[in-house]
């Protein structure tokens, strides 16, 4: 039996789970243990890595005896069933007052009903959402944690350890109770589709209406990187628009095959949006495209379809080049404004406490949507910390100000030219949505009353009102009749 010698467990050391016990034993302090169900991959980190002084372990049994108390153990398995396979071995083992961390990218449902579950034995769950893929795990990623105050008093101090950090503060934050880390880590992904639909937008728009080559784009990315754009998913666009197909000598990225896959997390943030009755257009949009994007059976019929009769040509290259870029950024600020918007409904509907400019800081390095722009949304939180739209915050609302006329005049050319942009003009319809003094939602409360008696208020008197549309049209209140 080990001697309880590692504060720190990882259970689970595939890709991730290896690199984020290499990043845990890199830092001053900390000695991990190590678990995975096969042997193997056990044996291959621990020779492979030397430095890292891991305790590994062969059974569950083993890897609780080799943890000082409170055990605390991030699982870093493929979610799902392996994450409660999991769970239950380190029930039987753990003690009340232990922490068990699912560091995996479960559906948050499934943290709450696990922190549930788990908390009954006294044992904290914390389910903690990890942002940043491979590099980030090993060098520093945003880390997004939920579950009790109690267990982030032991676990703070080890995941800021290893966290990235960002102006001199780590990415990471008790985000809030039970699900509440899984959540936001959810919303982030949801973002992260819309921001990279929205520069994919871009690209096709300059590519198609200006002639320029991928390489020629990438230093427009380049540039673009330099201004309010700059960010990590601007950054690898240029490289990825640079890079050159070894074997045919042609732009990598028309060589690739432009259906897009997706693991789900983006899905599960627009669903869960629809349930909220949060209108996240633009991650919408940009799932959809995906999924539009892998239908190659219904793009190939579809393809005899007729588009404009005029050839797409923009008269002054750079004039729309720039109007994309505000469109970009103005689309951008739409679908950041949405991304926490869900993130506000979500604390409400789920009674957790999230202080949305700490998540804004969190984003600012180890995950994929860092950017300079972060420091924006966290400023307006703080100075708002109830602002109802993060659009509206003096910042965005002078961009969106400056930008507008650009965004229409490439929506126009866009949809003039057949050329899909659909996280730019739902991005530019929230908008106008949101900004109408009325909306013709009014209609559709009279259609709803017409065929189904499900009332209406008026804007003159209080109180809810139904039609007789056949008949004489009197008009009943109808507050009794529900
Ligand atoms: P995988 O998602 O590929 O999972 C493989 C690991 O799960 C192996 O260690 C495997 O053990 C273990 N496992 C499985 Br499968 N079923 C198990 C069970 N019933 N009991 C115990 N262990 C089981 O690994 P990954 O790509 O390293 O990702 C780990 C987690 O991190 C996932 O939840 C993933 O979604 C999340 N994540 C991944 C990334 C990324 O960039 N890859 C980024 C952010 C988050 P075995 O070796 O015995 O088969």
């Amino acid at each position: 039996m080990n001697a309880a010698v590692a504060n720190i467990g990882v259970v689970g050391l595939a890709v991730m789970g290896s690199n984020l016990a290499r990043n845990l034993a890199s830092r001053e302090g900390n000695k991990v243990a190590v678990y995975n169900r096969s042997r193997e991959k056990t044996d291959a980190l621990v020779v492979e890595h030397p430095e890292a002084g891991f305790a590994p372990a062969f059974s569950y049994e083993d890897f609780a005896a080799s943890l000082s108390k409170p055990r605390t153990a991030i699982i870093m398995v493929k979610a799902g069933r392996g994450t409660d396979a999991v769970i239950d071995e380190l029930v039987k083992v753990f003690e009340p007052g232990d922490i068990i961390v699912d560091g995996g990218n479960a559906y948050f449902p499934d943290t709450i009903r696990r922190e549930k579950a788990v908390r009954e034995t006294g044992i904290n769950f914390v389910g903690a959402g990890i942002s940043g893929g491979e590099e980030g795990a090993l060098l520093g990623p945003s880390i997004m944690p939920g579950g009790s105050d109690e267990s982030w008093v032991t676990l703070g101090p080890i995941l800021k350890s290893i966290a990235a950090v960002a102006e001199g503060e780590p990415c990471v934050t008790h985000i809030g109770h039970d699900g509440a880390g899984h959540f936001v880590k959810m919303v982030h992904n949801g973002i992260e589709y819309a921001d990279m639909q929205l520069i994919a937008e871009a690209y096709d728009l300059i590519r198609r209406g200006t002639g320029k080559t991928p390489a020629e784009i990438a230093d427009v990315f380049a540039e673009w990187n330099k201004g309010e754009l700059e960010s990590y998913l601007i950054e690898i666009t240029a490289e990825v628009l640079r890079q050159v197909d070894a074997e045919t000598g042609k732009p990598l990225v028309d060589v690739i095959l432009d259906q897009a896959g997706a693991k789900g997390t983006g899905a599960w943030t627009v669903q869960t949006a629809l349930s909220l009755g949060v209108p996240v257009s633009g991650i919408a949009e940009a799932t959809f495209a995906r999924s539009l994007s892998s239908h190659p059976e219904q793009r190939a019929v579809a393809a005899s379809l007729p588009g404009p009769d005029e050839a797409f040509e923009v008269a002054d290259v750079d004039a729309f080049i720039e109007d994309v870029r505000l469109a970009l950024f103005a689309s951008k600020i739409i679908a950041y404004s949405q991304g926490f918007d869900e993130i506000r409904a979500g604390a409400a509907e789920y009674d957790w406490t999230i202080d949305l400019s700490a998540v804004s800081k969190i984003w600012r390095a180890g995950c994929i949507i860092r950017a300079q722009f972060l420091n924006r949304i966290a400023d307006a939180y703080v100075d708002a910390p109830d602002l109802p739209v993060l659009a509206t915050a003096p910042y965005f609302a002078a961009a969106l100000t400056d930008g507008q006329a650009a965004w229409r005049r490439v929506v126009v050319a866009a949809t003039q030219a057949g050329i899909p942009s659909p996280a730019f003009s739902s991005s530019l319809a929230y908008y106008d949505g949101l900004r109408a003094d009325r909306l013709p939602a009014a209609l559709v409360q009279g259609q709803r009353d017409f065929f189904g008696a499900h009332t209406y208020k008026r804007i003159d008197k209080e109180g809810t009102f139904h039609t007789l549309w056949s008949g004489d049209r009197t008009e009943i209140e109808a507050e009794d009749t529900h």
